[in-house]
């Protein structure tokens, strides 16, 4: 086990996943995929911590303790993604390489889902993969991590 601790964060309605819409997004609980994660994580030797809310103030808050006890997060805000500038700047402010991850494709949805607050500030997005964005998510920082 390398000594990288990385936080998977689930924003609003993901306490959902796998109860509605299972068209969308997949038949997965949110309890499920989180154990996915924190398998890969050991798989990978990092240590995976998954917190998910409904509330931006939480996730704010959770982006912040993040600080000196993460060295990286992996986010799906949900619609936080494009609404929240308190977010973005909570994951400006604390600096900690960020990739973004959907389970949709944002682009093949509604307009108002094309635009992300956290992409120019992440070190890249994946969208459109269901559970294997956060998987593809996970690896991909994991990778940016140790180069
Ligand atoms: O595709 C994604 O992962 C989204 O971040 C999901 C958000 C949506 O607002 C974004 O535009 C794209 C919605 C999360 C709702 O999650 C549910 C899961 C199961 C059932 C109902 C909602």
């Amino acid at each position: 086990m390398s000594d990288l601790k990385l936080l998977v964060l689930h924003g609003p309605n993901l306490n959902l996943l796998g109860q509605r819409e299972p068209e969308i997004y997949g038949n997965l609980t949110l309890v499920d995929l989180d154990n996915l994660l924190v398998e890969k994580g050991k798989m990978m030797g990092v240590g995976v911590v998954c917190f998910q809310s409904n509330h931006e103030g939480n996730l704010v808050d959770k982006i912040h303790q993040a600080l000196g006890n993460y060295q990286g997060i992996v986010i799906n805000a949900g619609a936080y993604t494009h609404t929240s500038v308190a977010i973005r700047d909570a994951l400006a402010g604390v600096n900690l390489p960020t990739v973004e991850v959907h389970l949709s494709n944002i682009y093949r949805r509604e307009e108002f889902r094309h635009h992300s607050y956290i992409a120019p500030i992440s070190v890249g997005q994946i969208s459109g993969f269901g559970v294997d964005s956060y998987l593809l998510g996970l690896q991909a920082l994991v990778n940016h991590l140790q180069k």
